[in-house]
């Protein structure tokens, strides 16, 4: 049953992380990432949680596998462990193999396997000699790029260098409650031009090896301000310019969005951006939810249990009117219309077509019950956001595929295995997989 608004060829999907999902870190050859190490740090993450074992998808992916198959996706999109497919920079035939067999799995079930290259887990190697503050990097990621898609690329339809360049930054360089866990502060602006080169790299990379179909999984959402104060709507300005323009003007316009930015910005930025700015064949948006910015207040501001620093130009505040996940997240379905449609003012002919690459809710869903998990909420949300989008269409955005966030229950990150972010639960103690309502429900819409 198509979704009203959205066409035929509409491609559904549903995304997952390397760290998040497989497990394994000390199999067939895998090197050790930020995450591992982070995640050993105690205090970090909560209750302790690593993503040593995850959903143990390095040994179960024909199960997941089968799971999507019988939901009826046409595409999954999952991101490649750079730690293990070049451990200590060399090609590990192991860590490659692993990615063939899963391309090949998913070939066999006509599903379309979509890889995101990094997403989030530098080798710790790469790390200890600067990670992404360090210009070496774009080089080794460039490289990292060419040998997976010499393995992949006559079976993947679509290629993410990067997911969520602001994330990486912000949270693990700036703010430090995400691997490599620094808090640089403004000082981290030099990771924003490092990630942004090597994605253009990638991309080169990825030209030159014959793959097709490449793009970026970029984490986007409106800006509101407080109010019409003019304090507040240049607070929200200068927001907007960090976690969104920041990351797309240099790729859609080749420039950044201030000059004190490219200032800012290490090495030759205007030939750099030439590479950064390389076309791409699709614009994936991750889209979550809006921020509120109002001025800087002397108050301390909470972001996802981190404070952010004091004397900073602007500050969010907490949104109220809807209702929020159990994460605590606002669901705002529209949030997802308008990004859509302030990139199309903002980008015009210079944006392509776009894929909404992650979208999605966490609830503390219960256990299982005779095989069923209901979940009305994610349900909800997942109907919520794709009418969004239905109009997003019907306003003329050439919008083609949707992801949602996540197949199964996963590693959140900081906040652990107590945010569930799937369409399928894992029971974390026995491993046994069971498709919630939504499942059944994404299914009747992606059939
Ligand atoms: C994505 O990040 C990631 O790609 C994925 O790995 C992750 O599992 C998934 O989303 C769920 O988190 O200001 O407190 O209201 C999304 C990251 C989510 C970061 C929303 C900013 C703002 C929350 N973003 N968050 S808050």
């Amino acid at each position: 049953m198509p979704f009203p608004g959205l066409p035929a060829d509409f491609l559904w999907g549903v995304a997952s992380a390397a760290y998040q999902v497989e497990g394994a870190v000390d199999e067939d050859g895998r090197a050790k990432s930020v995450w591992d190490t982070f995640c050993a740090e105690p205090g970090k993450i909560r209750d302790g949680d690593t993503g040593a074992i995850a959903t143990d998808h390095y040994h179960r992916y024909r199960e997941d596998i089968a799971l999507l198959r019988d939901l009826g996706v046409g595409a999954y999109r999952f991101s490649v462990s750079w730690s293990r497919v070049l451990p200590e920079g060399r090609p590990n035939p192991l860590g490659l193999d692993f990615y063939d067999r899963l391309v090949d799995e998913l070939a066999e079930a006509g599903i379309a396997p979509a890889v995101t290259l990094f997403h989030w887990d530098t080798p710790q190697t790469v790390e200890d000699a600067g990670g992404w503050l360090n210009r070496d990097t774009t080089e080794r990621f460039a490289e990292y790029a060419a040998v997976v898609a010499e393995r992949l690329k006559d079976r993947v339809k679509l290629w993410m260098p990067l997911n969520e360049p602001v994330v990486v930054t912000l949270f693990g360089y700036a703010l430090g409650h995400h691997a490599p866990g620094r808090s640089l502060g403004f000082g981290a602006l030099p990771v924003v031009h490092h990630l942004l080169l090597g994605h253009g790299r990638a991309v080169q990379a990825l030209r030159a090896a014959g793959a097709t179909g490449i793009g970026i999984a970029n984490n986007h959402g409106p800006v509101w301000p407080a109010s019409t104060a003019e304090q507040d709507t240049t607070a929200a300005q200068t927001y907007d310019t960090l976690v969104n323009h920041l990351f797309a003007d240099p790729i859609l316009r080749g420039a950044y969005p201030a000059p004190e930015l490219a200032a800012a910005m290490p090495g030759p930025v205007v030939e750099d951006l030439e590479v950064i700015s390389e076309p791409l064949d699709f614009y994936g948006i991750n889209y979550y939810q809006p921020t509120l910015v109002g001025e800087s207040t002397s108050d301390t501001v909470e972001v996802e249990g981190a404070m952010l620093p004091p004397g900073l130009p602007f500050a969010p505040r907490p949104i109220t009117g809807y209702p929020v996940t159990d994460f605590g997240w606002p669901v705002v379905p529209d949030g997802l219309r308008e990004t859509i449609a302030t990139f199309i003012t903002r980008y015009g002919d210079a944006l392509p077509p776009i894929y909404i690459t992650e979208s999605g809710c966490s609830y503390h869903d219960p256990d299982p019950v005779d095989g069923r998990v209901p979940d009305p909420r994610r349900i909800a949300y997942h109907e919520e956001h794709l009418r969004s989008l239905a109009q997003a269409r019907a306003a003329g955005a050439d919008v083609r595929g949707y992801f949602a966030w996540s197949a199964t229950d996963n590693f959140e990150w900081a906040a652990g295995y107590r945010e569930r972010f799937g369409l399928v639960h894992v029971d974390y103690a026995t491993q046994r997989r069971t498709p919630k309502d939504s499942y059944h429900w994404y299914k009747q819409v992606v059939s």
